[in-house]
């Protein structure tokens, strides 16, 4: 082996040795750097003449280019490890199943809504909607809750600006639809209302469905009937017992409480009703001499809570998933 074959040998081997970019960089200029031994080999072609010159000039040149060669082949091999290790360390699993968005689902007052307005549409209902700030005509006076009542004082209702309350009942949605709409009428109001209150049983925010039902002769027995038949599939019992308990309510009169028999737990109350009161009809532009109705009023949450055997209100409005789940 010539020295030209030697150093083309070493250079392969060196480069060959070479374990990154910088490393193999050194090597390089130990062979092609200002001393490195080609470049002083051609250096060393000024100390030589004619034909020898040129004979050894060539020969070089061949040695410099396979040293190059080298080199560059050296280069991409690295390049070439570098990319696949990188790719190696952050390779992505596509053939791994997604992680998912899981189906969120309806609250259970939302449910419980959706099912009444379903049960009571299929009786022949129209369900009605209005503004939950009112004024105080269509929340109070003309459901002939006189000015000194209690519902008026700020104890229990939320006031906001312009003498316009947070609507403390649904029942305003039905003197709107009496004011706009002839009878005969036959609507529910569901949605939420306000009051000044909280405890295990009262939320300052919670639902109403109120009904509206007025014709020619509806009568307290068409309502009995009417809610009767609406429970008995709300709860899926065929031997329900009810009890209508005298009670009272500005807006109608005669007026009862609904009490509903769980198991041995007793009576339950679980709405109001009673007979629209004349004054609510005449307010409205309704001749109370010529027609009359019904109207009733029950709290979804209160039915919620029953019917999935919920023992806090408060749950409902806590919004925490591993409560909420179990109704999905
Ligand atoms: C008009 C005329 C009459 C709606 C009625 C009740 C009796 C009643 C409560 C039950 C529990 C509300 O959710 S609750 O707190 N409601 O007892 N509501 S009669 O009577 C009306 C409504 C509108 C025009």
């Amino acid at each position: 082996m010539n020295d030209l074959e030697s150093i083309v040998a070493a250079a392969k081997a060196e480069f060959a040795a070479c374990g990154d970019p910088p490393a193999l960089e050194n090597a390089k200029a130990r062979f092609l750097g200002k001393g490195g031994t080609l470049t002083l080999a051609l250096k060393g072609l000024r100390e030589l003449g004619g034909d020898a010159r040129a004979a050894r000039g060539a020969a070089i040149n061949v040695a410099k280019s396979e040293v190059e060669a080298a080199l560059s082949a050296r280069r991409e091999a690295l390049a070439e490890a570098k990319l696949a290790s990188q790719l190696a360390s952050e390779a992505l699993d596509v053939s791994l199943p997604g992680r998912g968005m899981p189906a969120g689902s309806l609250h259970p007052l939302t449910r419980t809504v959706e099912r009444i307005e379903t049960l009571f549409h299929s009786l022949g209902f129209a369900i009605a909607d209005g503004p939950e700030i009112e004024d105080d005509f269509h929340n109070f006076t003309a459901l002939n809750t006189p000015e000194n009542h209690p519902a008026r004082s700020m104890h229990d209702t939320f006031y906001v600006e312009g003498g316009m309350v947070l609507r403390t009942h649904t029942s305003p949605v039905q003197v709107r639809w009496m004011e706009t709409h002839a009878p005969p009428i036959r609507i529910i109001a569901p949605g939420r209302v306000y009051r000044v209150d909280s405890d295990a049983t009262h939320s300052p925010m919670f639902h109403q469905v109120e009904g509206l039902w007025i014709g020619d002769d509806v009568s307290f027995a068409d309502l009995k009937g009417v809610f009767r038949e609406f429970l008995r599939h709300f709860f899926e019992r065929d031997d329900l017992a009810l009890r209508f308990r005298p009670s009272f309510f500005p807006f109608t009169e005669p007026s009862a409480e609904v009490d509903m028999r769980f198991g041995d737990g007793g009576w339950l109350e679980i709405a109001g009703c009673g007979q629209v009161h004349p004054n609510v009809l005449r307010m409205a532009g309704i001749d109370p001499e010529r027609w009359q109705g019904v109207a009733f009023g029950m709290g979804p949450d209160r039915l919620a809570m029953l019917r999935y055997g919920v023992d806090d209100l408060r749950l409902f409005y806590e919004n925490d998933l591993r409560f909420l789940a179990q109704f999905a």
